[in-house]
């Protein structure tokens, strides 16, 4: 079966958004609600191993402050915590601070031009998606996307497989026709698990995770001029990702 689409995780894969844009904006929310729980770029590499920015907050609470007194309202908070968390994220987003990956813009273009479909497969938030595309790829970018499958749409995000059962239904599609590109190892055991082949490039948070299973890793997607490192796998040669290597990939 021949490729019909690609399907990209948006956090550590289109862009770098985690250590600069989400941690931050974290930090921001809980400064503005009095709270004293400051995030550093380490510990947030620990907290990452949740997905989910409302589950991250609540499995900071209950493994990392068990001095913290919960209110009755503790889930309610949660809530509104992370609606304070997205708007500071947005504000990031949108001064222009977090740029594309390698790449990733020209296999978009490329994967456009020869009709494929592209869809976004996260557990972000919706808006935050948006934003990152207009802002840092292009002011009509979500429209160049067929899907995007983000967030509280299923039950279970990401290492669970729903995201992609669900984004692989809405286009129609079966997992044959689909591969994936994903930075970590909780996004390749979503793709792999449903049946999706991935290829992974590694972010500064995840080069030392676990990638069994993923067809190929590299550093990233590569430029014509500023080629990928290739950590496993076959690249036939080709030192970035084209739609091409994605075919031979996906085969
Ligand atoms: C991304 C996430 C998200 C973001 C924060 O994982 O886990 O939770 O860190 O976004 P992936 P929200 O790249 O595997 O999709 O706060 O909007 O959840
Ligand atoms: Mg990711």
């Amino acid at each position: 079966m021949s490729l019909t689409a690609i399907l990209f995780d948006v956090d550590g894969t289109l862009a770098d958004t985690e250590r600069d844009g989400h941690r931050i904006a974290f930090n921001q929310a809980f400064e503005k609600f009095g709270l004293d729980w400051g995030w550093d770029v380490a510990l947030y590499g620990k907290l990452l191993e949740v997905t989910g920015g409302k589950e991250r907050i609540r499995h900071y609470v209950e493994n990392y402050r068990q001095d913290y007194v919960k209110p009755s309202d503790f889930d309610d908070l949660v809530i509104q915590l992370h609606k304070e968390k997205t708007s500071f994220y947005k504000e990031i987003l949108e001064s222009g601070a977090i740029p594309m990956r390698p790449g990733a813009r020209r296999l978009i273009q490329e994967a456009m031009d020869k009709g494929l479909k592209l869809a976004v497969v996260t557990t972000t938030t919706p808006e935050n998606v948006t934003t990152l595309l207009q802002c840092s790829l292009d002011k009509d970018a979500v429209s160049w996307f067929d899907l995007i499958a983000a967030g509280d749409i299923v039950p279970q995000k990401k290492p669970a497989p729903d995201i992609y059962f669900w984004a692989m239904d809405k286009l129609g599609l079966v997992s044959e026709a689909c591969i994936a590109v994903e930075d970590s190892e909780n996004g390749l055991r979503s793709s792999l698990a449903s049946g999706v082949k991935t290829v992974v490039t590694v972010s500064d948070y995840t080069q030392n995770q676990d990638f069994s299973g993923a067809v190929a890793v590299v550093s990233d997607l590569g430029e014509p001029d500023a080629p990928f490192r290739l950590m496993a796998g076959d690249a036939f040669g080709k030192d970035f990702v084209d739609v091409e290597l994605l075919e031979k990939w996906k085969a």
